[in-house]
């Protein structure tokens, strides 16, 4: 790397109590492509391996019939979509599942649930999955809404790596898509999770219709977080008829891209996943994206309720890139 990005990387955030401010982030987004996507690649093999990307595989355990409003989601009982209301999986049927994606070559197990927040008897059934997925073998995560007291220290016991829970925007741009819950009752299930000792996988949406500034906002309280998370999903909006925001304009699949290398700059050591969207997206929006320091994606055909590529459409894409699966857990702290 030259001497000239090293110095200015680290100008940016010299010690861990740095802030990120806004307007510093904005000047990220600003930079030549080129340049910014240097500057990323360069930050993303100081701290990860090369060429290599972590395989991770969800599973929705209950979908549908959420009575939050995300007016992006189409599992919110509000909005009028082609989900429907399903009951908890049975551990058997978790199971199976979690078979086929670690024999597929997954090395994490996301399990995900429309909940608002999660009563006792729930966290009951998903310990027991959280124990059995990894006695398998395989990482896990779950993503189940906001946790109240005791409840994190529960999923830790059962040997939770991962605990999913998105800010999705700014602050600003949040009072917009939802209003059943705060971006404070967020934080406060991030602090529950980050106390009790897991991992916190915390990340957004792009593409729902917000500016710039807000894109740099959402990536702002991430990066200033103390500590910043473990890993960063990057989500494309996925646009569901039925959804308020099933109509949103497309973005620029650059400003995606740009939207993931400024990750990348603010939180060196994060994974920061190529989450959602991926269906909709270019082979070579993807191939930027990895370029601009993605170091993550979800595998197998489908996310919670929509679609991702097939297992053998991204086979061919990691034979076209040259890109490998990562070999070992993608966390080193
Ligand atoms: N109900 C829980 C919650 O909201 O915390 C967990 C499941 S929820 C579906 C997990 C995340 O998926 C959301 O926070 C949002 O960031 C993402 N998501 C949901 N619908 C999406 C869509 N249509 N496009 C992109 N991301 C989406
Ligand atoms: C995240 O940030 N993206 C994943 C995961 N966390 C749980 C979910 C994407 C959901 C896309 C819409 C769906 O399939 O229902
Ligand atoms: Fe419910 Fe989660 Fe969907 Fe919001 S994102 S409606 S909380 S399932």
């Amino acid at each position: 790397m030259s001497e000239t990005i090293a110095l200015e990387i680290s100008r940016k955030k010299p010690a861990s109590l740095a802030r990120w401010p806004v307007q510093d982030i904005i000047e990220l987004y600003e930079t030549p492509l080129l340049d910014l996507l240097y500057k990323a690649q360069t930050v993303h093999r100081q701290h990860h391996e090369a060429n290599a990307v972590q395989l991770s595989s969800l599973l929705s355990i209950k979908t549908g019939g959420c009575p939050e409003d995300c007016s992006y989601c189409p599992q919110s009982s509000r909005y009028d979509t082609e989900v429907e209301k399903e009951r908890l999986l049975e551990l058997e049927e978790v199971l199976a599942a979690a078979r086929e994606a670690q024999a597929g070559g997954a090395q994490r197990f996301c399990m995900g649930a429309a909940w608002r927040s999660p009563k006792a008897h729930h966290i009951d059934a998903v310990a027991e999955m959280v124990r059995a997925v990894k006695a398998m073998g395989l990482e896990t995560c779950v993503t189940l809404g906001m946790l109240k007291d005791g409840q994190a220290e529960q999923l830790k016991q059962a040997g939770l790596d991962y605990y999913n829970h998105n800010l999705d925007s700014s602050p600003e741009f949040y009072t917009r898509i939802i209003t059943t819950r705060t971006y404070q009752d967020r934080l406060d299930t991030l602090e529950r999770v980050r106390n009790a000792g897991i991992h916190v996988c915390c990340g957004g949406i792009v593409g729902m219709g917000e500016s710039r500034r807000d894109r740099a906002g959402l990536v702002a309280q991430l990066a200033n977080m103390d500590p910043y998370p473990e890993s960063v999903p990057i989500n494309n909006l996925v646009k569901v008829g039925g959804t308020p925001l099933a109509d949103t304009p497309d973005i620029d699949p650059l400003e995606f891209v740009r939207t993931i290398a400024v990750a990348r700059i603010t939180m060196p050591k994060a994974v920061v996943r190529l989450s959602a969207g991926r269906q909709a997206m270019s082979d070579s929006t993807q191939a930027l994206c990895f370029m601009a320091g993605a170091g993550s994606i979800f595998y197998g055909d489908k996310l919670l309720t929509t679609g991702n590529p097939e297992f053998t459409a991204d086979q061919a894409l990691f034979e076209r890139l040259g890109l490998h699966p990562i070999s070992g857990p993608s966390w080193h702290a």
